[in-house]
């Protein structure tokens, strides 16, 4: 067998392989397990014992060449074929992309986002506390007496004697002031729950409550507050005006009305000629709560306000009806998109 003539085949043949795949099979019909050069080494055997380390170092010259020619075939093919994939899969990075639908936040998402940044921008911390409460967090630590009509059937869904859905987000307030000593200020955003159903009442609507507790807290701090809420949330010339009122859980009580921002004040068929639309409840934090949470009334004292999220994104967006909020007609929230 020539030698020369054997690698001129192999190489004309690897020259001639148009992949990767069908170089590996030249390479393996020379060199493989069964390939031409095994069967050289195989056929040393007949061989006279002096004529075999000549032969042999022949051969093993003959395969090194081969190995190497192989190598260097592999090399371009594996280029080739990486260019190949690369070409066909490239991206054209000028083409116009694809639209995306772009969904909008809920109103009340937004509007309770709107809040919690105002509230988180004077300090207070978020506490949201669970849905499901105990008969003595939701009235009697409020200092909801058993006769109170808000305890009333009719205005709670209860679970069990004791269990209930709660119907104000206080009740989480009350299990934080147990644990943490004043000062205390905090937000509690959170779904509550009265059997309640009307154009502006929803038997399950979000509620806002803020708490501040600490020494020497008054009434003018409550004030100030609000102003600055009423500033930021509704117009920068809003004013407050606050009105007696009475709730089981702050002594004294009041009603807010935040001057209506539609009108400037001057009376509109928003705020019914009156100029002022009520936006929430607020009071001092009756001393029989604090007593009721381990702080003292002597030593501290504090505020509390809630308000009806629906409520507030009603007056801001002139959202008429409260159902509106829950039908999910894409007619009425796309308008949130901004
Ligand atoms: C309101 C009105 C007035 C209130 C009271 C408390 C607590 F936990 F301190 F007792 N939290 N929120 C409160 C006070 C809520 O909503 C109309």
């Amino acid at each position: 067998m020539d030698f020369e003539q054997l690698y001129g085949e192999a190489e004309g043949r690897a020259a001639a392989a148009e992949s990767s795949r069908a170089l590996y099979e030249v390479k393996t019909d020379y060199l493989g397990r069964t390939g031409k050069v095994t069967a050289l080494l195989k056929g040393m055997r007949d061989l006279l014992a002096e004529e075999r380390p000549a032969f042999g170092k022949r051969i093993n010259d003959l395969r090194a060449r081969l190995e190497a020619m192989f190598a260097s075939f592999e090399e371009t093919a594996r280029e080739r074929e990486l260019a190949k994939k690369l070409q066909s899969e490239a991206i054209d990075v000028t083409m116009p992309a694809r639209r995306h639908a772009k969904g909008a936040l809920h109103p009340i998402t937004r509007t309770r986002q709107e809040l919690i940044d105002i509230f988180a921008g004077m300090g207070f911390e978020v506490f949201e506390g669970p849905e499901i409460e105990t008969d003595y967090y939701n009235f009697t630590a409020l200092n909801t007496p058993a006769d109170h009509p808000a305890r009333d059937m009719q205005d709670t869904f209860y679970i069990t004697d004791e269990f209930l859905l709660r119907t104000q987000t206080s009740a989480g307030q009350i299990r934080l002031m147990e644990q943490k000593k004043p000062p205390i200020k905090m937000l509690s955003p959170g779904r509550v729950f009265r059997s309640d159903d009307d154009a502006t009442h929803s038997p399950m609507f979000h509620q806002m409550e803020g708490l501040v507790v600490d020494k020497g807290i008054t009434l003018c701090d409550l004030k100030g507050m609000l102003d600055e809420f009423a500033r930021t949330m509704f117009a920068e010339t809003a004013k407050t005006r606050l009105r007696p009122s009475y709730f089981p859980f702050t002594e004294p009580s009041v009603e807010v009305d935040v001057s209506c921002s539609a009108c400037g004040g001057k009376g509109c068929s928003l705020c019914k000629g009156t100029g002022w639309i009520e936006v929430l409840g607020a009071g001092m934090v009756n001393r029989r709560v604090l007593e009721n949470c381990g702080v003292d009334p002597d030593e501290y004292t504090g505020f509390a306000f809630g308000m009806g999220i629906e409520r507030i994104a009603m007056l801001k967006y002139g959202i008429g009806h409260i159902r509106l909020f829950t039908e999910n007609d894409v007619r009425f929230l796309r308008q949130f998109k901004d």
